[in-house]
């Protein structure tokens, strides 16, 4: 007797992946997967960003949660689409999943689509969701030592998001060990230190946003010097 065997789950959300990324290429769009531990600024970042592109951006939002429409609540008083995708207890989401809320909006009249992964540092960046770019969202109150800990998202991210710097003196975040351990995984990957709370930094993730949109910077690319505001 022949037994059939599905090698894994990662393959059948690789296959799913493929046509998600086939999907998005027919209509233009470019997905953002922001990924980063429970709290550390997913919904807040989303809520500085976004208005900063709507006068020349269409924008929606895949939010990923456990339970709980709160994070699609505070993105639709944004104005703009959002479906919530509730995982029931799943700690990523999946490719399979991303396709299927993607029929819920118009993807010729978008241009950007953002996903809010689950808040978890360490599965979701093994799932590859047919995303443009993995963004790592990690926030100084967490510690400088979560790039070493949890190498994954790391090695995976086109770009990291610092967020919560107006808290650094709080802290014993150290930026200088925190970027060599980044650096040791990733020696690309621009890095954002910014502040949601006062807005400081906001502005040049954005606009790394658009240009890799626009196709004017590679998924992935070298940190220009004096980049960092820490
Ligand atoms: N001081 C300060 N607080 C922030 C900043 N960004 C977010 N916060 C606070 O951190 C908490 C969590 O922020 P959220 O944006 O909900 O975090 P999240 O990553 O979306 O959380 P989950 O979706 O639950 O994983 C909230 O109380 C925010 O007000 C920041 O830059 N500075
Ligand atoms: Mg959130």
């Amino acid at each position: 007797m022949e037994i059939k065997v599905l090698h894994n789950i990662l393959e059948v959300n690789d296959r799913a992946a493929d046509e998600v990324r086939a999907t998005l290429a027919a209509a233009g769009v470019t997905v953002f997967n922001l990924i980063g531990g429970p709290g550390t600024g997913k919904t807040s970042l989303l809520e500085q960003v976004i208005p900063r592109l709507l006068d020349r951006r269409r924008v929606a939002v895949l939010e990923g949660d456990i339970a709980t429409t709160r994070d699609a609540e505070r993105i639709g008083a944004l104005g703009v689409p959002v479906v919530q995708l509730l995982t029931g207890g799943g700690c990523h989401l999946e490719a399979v999943l991303i396709a299927k809320a993607l029929e819920e909006f118009d993807l010729d009249a978008l241009d950007i689509v953002f996903v809010e992964n689950v808040g978890n540092i360490a599965c979701p960046a093994e799932f590859d969701l047919g995303e443009t770019a993995k963004v790592a969202v990690l926030s100084v109150t967490e510690g400088d030592d979560k790039p070493a800990k949890y190498p994954l998202l790391f090695h995976e991210m086109s770009a990291l998001v610092l967020g919560k710097t107006d808290l650094l003196s709080l802290t014993d975040f150290d930026p200088e060990r925190f970027e060599r351990d980044v650096r040791g995984l990733n020696p690309k990957a621009p890095i954002f230190p910014l502040s949601c709370r006062t807005g400081e930094g906001v502005d040049s993730f954005a606009q790394w946003l658009e240009a890799l949109h626009e196709g004017r910077e590679p998924a992935v690319r070298p940190r220009a010097d004096g980049d960092s505001s820490w």
